[in-house]
C-alpha cells in the first residue's frame, strides 16, 4: 500500500507501524486548512491499509523538537470571513472524528507544544506518551474562541470536568508532568527514548491477538455513549464472537500447552 505525496504531513510504515508526522516546521506544525484536507486523506488510506491488514496501529507525532501542533493556524483563521467558523470547525471535527474511529490503536507521541487543536489532536488518539518538553493547553480562551476540534467534548471524557474546565477556562499552558498527573497522557520521557518507546508500545498491542485489540476498542469507545447495562450487554455479544475466533482458540491451547501463541492477523 502506498501512500498520497504529502505537502504537511510525512508518512511512512515500518513492520506494520504507520508513523505520520504532522509537517509544517515554520508555524510549529499549526494546522491550517490544506493540512487538514490532507489528514483526511491520510487518515483515510491508513484505514484501508487497515482493512487490507497492510498497517496495524497508528503513531502520530510533529516534525521537529519544539511542536507537535501548536494548534489550529491562528493567521489562517484571523483571515477566514467570519460566516465560515461552522464550515473550518466541521472540517476539523470530520477529520479529527475519522482518526477517533480508526479501528486499530492510535498513541500520540507528543514531541513538543500540544496546544489547541494540537491537544484536541492527541484527545483523538487512544493515548499519548509525552516528551519532559512538551506543553499542553487550549488556550483558545485567550483568542475569543472556543474549542473546535472537539475539545470541550474530549478532554472531560478524557481528564474529567474539574481538569478539563480549568484548562478551558484559563487557557493555562501545563507541562508533560502535570499532563500526566492529571491523565492526559500515560508517561513523559527524554525526547529521545519517545518514539522508541511509543513504537515498543505498539509492537507489543501488534503481537497481540488483532480482534482482541479492535474489539475493545470498540467496546471501550461506546462505553461513553451507551448505558451501563446496554454496554454490558454488548461485551457479552462481543466476547461471544471472539470466543468463537480462531485465536481465541489458539491462545488458550497454547496456554493450556505452556507456548507462545500464534496469533494470526486476522480482523
Ligand atoms: N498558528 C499559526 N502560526 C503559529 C502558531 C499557530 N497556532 N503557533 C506558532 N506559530 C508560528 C509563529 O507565528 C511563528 O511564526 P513566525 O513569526 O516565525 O513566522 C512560528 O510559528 C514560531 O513561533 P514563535 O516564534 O511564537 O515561537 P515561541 O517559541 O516564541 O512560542 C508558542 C511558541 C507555541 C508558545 C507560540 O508560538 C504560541 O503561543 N503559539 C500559539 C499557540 C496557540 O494559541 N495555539 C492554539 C491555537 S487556537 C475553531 C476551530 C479550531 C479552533 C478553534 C475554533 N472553530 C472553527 C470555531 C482551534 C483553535 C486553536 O487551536
Amino acid at each position: 500500500m502506498s501512500f498520497s505525496a504529502f505537502e504537511n504531513l510525512q508518512i511512512s510504515v515500518t513492520d506494520r507501524i504507520a508513523t505520520l508526522t504532522v509537517s509544517r516546521l515554520k508555524a510549529l506544525n499549526a494546522l491550517n486548512e490544506p493540512t487538514l484536507h490532507e489528514l483526511h486523506t491520510a487518515i483515510a488510506e491508513v484505514a484501508a491499509a487497515a482493512a487490507a491488514g497492510t498497517v496495524g496501529g497508528l503513531i502520530i507525532t510533529g516534525e521537529g523538537e519544539k511542536a507537535f501542533v501548536a494548534g489550529a493556524d491562528i493567521a489562517m483563521m484571523s483571515g477566514l470571513a467570519s460566516d465560515r467558523g461552522e464550515e473550518f470547525a466541521h472540517l476539523g471535527s470530520d477529520v479529527f472524528g475519522a482518526i477517533e474511529n480508526l479501528t486499530i490503536p492510535v498513541i500520540a507521541a507528543v514531541n513538543g507544544f500540544a496546544l489547541g487543536g494540537g491537544c484536541e489532536l492527541l484527545l483523538c488518539c487512544d493515548f499519548a506518551y509525552a516528551a519532559t518538553n512538551a506543553k499542553f493547553g487550549q488556550p483558545e480562551v485567550n483568542l475569543g474562541l472556543i474549542c473546535g476540534f472537539g475539545g470541550t467534548q474530549r478532554l472531560p471524557r478524557k481528564v474529567g470536568y474539574g481538569h478539563a474546565m480549568e484548562l478551558l477556562m484559563t487557557g493555562t499552558v501545563i507541562g508533560a508532568e502535570e499532563a500526566l498527573r492529571i491523565g492526559l497522557v500515560n508517561r513523559v520521557l527524554p525526547l529521545e527514548d519517545l518514539m522508541p518507546a511509543v513504537v515498543k508500545t505498539m509492537t507489543t498491542i501488534l503481537s497481540k491477538a488483532p480482534l482482541s485489540v479492535t474489539r475493545s476498542k470498540q467496546l471501550a469507545q461506546r462505553s461513553f455513549d451507551l448505558p451501563i447495562a446496554e454496554g454490558l450487554a454488548e461485551e457479552c455479544a462481543i466476547f461471544g464472537e471472539i470466543f468463537a475466533s480462531p485465536d481465541a482458540k489458539e491462545g488458550t491451547t497454547a496456554f493450556v500447552e505452556k507456548r507462545p501463541a500464534i496469533f494470526s492477523h486476522q480482523r
